[in-house]
């Protein structure tokens, strides 16, 4: 029965990505709609494309592409900060002065995740603050314009 229930929301989720994948060809060069914004999570890599967007509703589309278990936060606040020099106690990044707009947990090897937040104008930084993850390169800058 729960085998049955998992090809459902399987199918469910291919016809979705499938619609997605439409009417983002679709919003090309339309210039509204809202932005999607491929992340790549590696051990130890986040890399994001682009890593600027105009300003309204952002969709994150983060792709574990690592043998590790991965989140991404997304922070507010990095004007002026040096996004890859926060203070690290514990193994953790000190994200004291940023603001935590939003963040996914616990993406699993090989998984698929999406986050949509609608950002104002101004520099963001995206991290990976499982322990030791910052440190060892899993952050990146973003900026909305
Ligand atoms: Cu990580």
């Amino acid at each position: 029965m729960s085998k049955k229930r998992w090809n459902v929301a399987a199918v469910a989720v291919t016809a979705m990505l499938a619609i997605s994948a439409a009417a983002c060809a679709g919003d090309e060069g339309s210039g509204g709609g809202g932005n999607t914004v491929d992340l790549s999570l590696k051990d130890f890599e986040l890399t994001v494309s682009p890593d600027r967007v105009s300003a309204g509703d952002v969709t994150f589309r983060a792709s574990n592409d690592g043998p590790s278990t991965h989140e991404f936060e997304v922070f507010s606040g990095a004007d002026g900060v040096d996004v890859d020099s926060l203070p690290v106690e514990a193994g953790v990044a000190n994200t004291d002065g940023l603001t935590l707009i939003d963040e996914v947990e616990d993406i699993t090897p090989g998984a698929t995740q999406e986050l949509t937040v609608d950002l104002d104008a101004g520099a963001y930084a995206l991290v990976c603050n499982l322990p030791a993850h910052y440190e060892q390169g899993m952050r990146a800058t973003f900026t909305v314009a």
